[in-house]
């Protein structure tokens, strides 16, 4: 496949020569430094995967390991095992149904996988998914997923900082939104459903995305992210309800205008443009005072829901003097 002008990051790549596995074995080297014979240890647990649902069996998943080091940004309460949360998804490209995509995705082809970046940007290009991959190193951190739906998981992402994406691209100073669109192919998504604006797209304010939680994603529980997860490249926003989370992403837009995102698209009253997770403001159809934890309990547990999904030390100040109910 021919890719216009991605030369550039090629070149940046070259400046560093840093790849995901090269950070990791530093971060190995720094370890075995400072712990000594600890490390075996812990580059063990990473490498294959810290996490206990790692280990159970899944047919529709293939573990190509993202070893990636530890993150600041990680909470330690109790994880999503991963069969759950690779079996329990939202991508309604491949069927609306929560269990749909973890039996549909598979007709989804992650490579080759172009990502176009568009509008108002220094250079318009077009740039291939492992040239992105490779650009920084992965870390691991593990967020709190909550979705509008008032249930909730715990998740280890792997990605690296959206804002490092973004600088890259270099947005142009009026440029005040960016905005994500996930690939639509009908051939590869054959229960594609009807009634909706596809493709799927999503949206936030520039200083949003440039906020150091929000995260480029690439993998889960230290493997590239299945396909029903949203594979070769999504993002993480631990603040926002999940559906700010767009997945399969082919194209970022920089704007000076608030995109149009899918569901605010599809019933405005219901879904705003910001949507922070707020237990004070709720859904016209339900609370969301309260969600379901889903984690390595038989049963979800109801808990209470925390301002900005528990971020609000990080991100708060990006909404002083908004009213969160009128920008919901
Ligand atoms: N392209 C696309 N992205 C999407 C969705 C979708 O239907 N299509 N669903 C969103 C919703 S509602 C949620 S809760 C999260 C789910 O992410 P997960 O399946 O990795 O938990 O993906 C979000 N991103
Ligand atoms: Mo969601």
């Amino acid at each position: 496949m021919l890719l216009r002008r991605s030369e550039s990051l090629h070149s940046t790549i070259q400046s560093s020569e840093i790849t995901p596995q090269d950070a990791f074995e530093q971060y190995r080297r720094q370890r075995r430094f400072v712990i000594g014979g600890a490390a075996t240890l812990t580059v063990g647990a990473l490498a294959y995967g810290h996490i206990p649902g790692l280990l159970l069996p899944s047919s529709t998943v293939h573990a190509q390991t993202l070893p990636s080091a530890p993150s600041k940004y990680t909470t330690t309460e109790n994880q999503t095992p991963f069969a759950k949360a690779t079996h329990y998804n939202n991508f309604y490209e491949f069927g609306t149904d929560k269990s749909d995509p973890a039996r549909n995705a598979h007709t989804l082809k992650t490579r080759p996988w172009t990502v176009q970046v568009t509008g108002m940007v220094k250079k318009p290009q077009t740039l291939d998914i492992d040239a992105i991959l490779k650009y920084r190193p992965t870390e691991s951190r593990i967020y709190r997923h909550r979705c509008v739906e008032a249930w909730s998981m715990v998740i280890p992402w792997d990605g690296y900082s959206l804002s490092e994406f973004i600088n890259f691209c270099e947005p142009l100073p009026s440029a005040k939104y960016v905005q994500f669109v996930s690939l639509v192919d009908k051939k590869q998504m054959p229960d594609l459903p009807g009634g909706y604006d596809w493709p799927y797209s999503e949206g936030l304010r520039l200083d949003e995305a440039m906020n150091p939680l929000a995260l480029l994603t690439f993998g889960c529980y230290g493997q590239v992210l299945p396909n029903q997860n949203g594979a070769p490249i999504r993002v993480v926003m631990p603040w926002k309800y999940g559906f700010k989370n767009a997945k399969s992403i082919v194209r970022f837009h920089f704007t000076d205008k608030q995109p149009h995102t899918t569901w605010n698209e599809i019933n405005s009253q219901e879904y705003g443009f910001y949507s922070n997770v707020n237990p004070q403001v709720d859904h016209p159809r339900w609370s969301q005072a309260h969600e379901r934890r889903i984690d390595s309990s038989a049963f979800p547990r109801t808990i209470p829901t925390q301002m900005f999904n528990g971020y609000a030390d990080q991100v708060a100040s990006l909404y002083n003097g908004m009213n969160l109910k009128r920008y919901y």
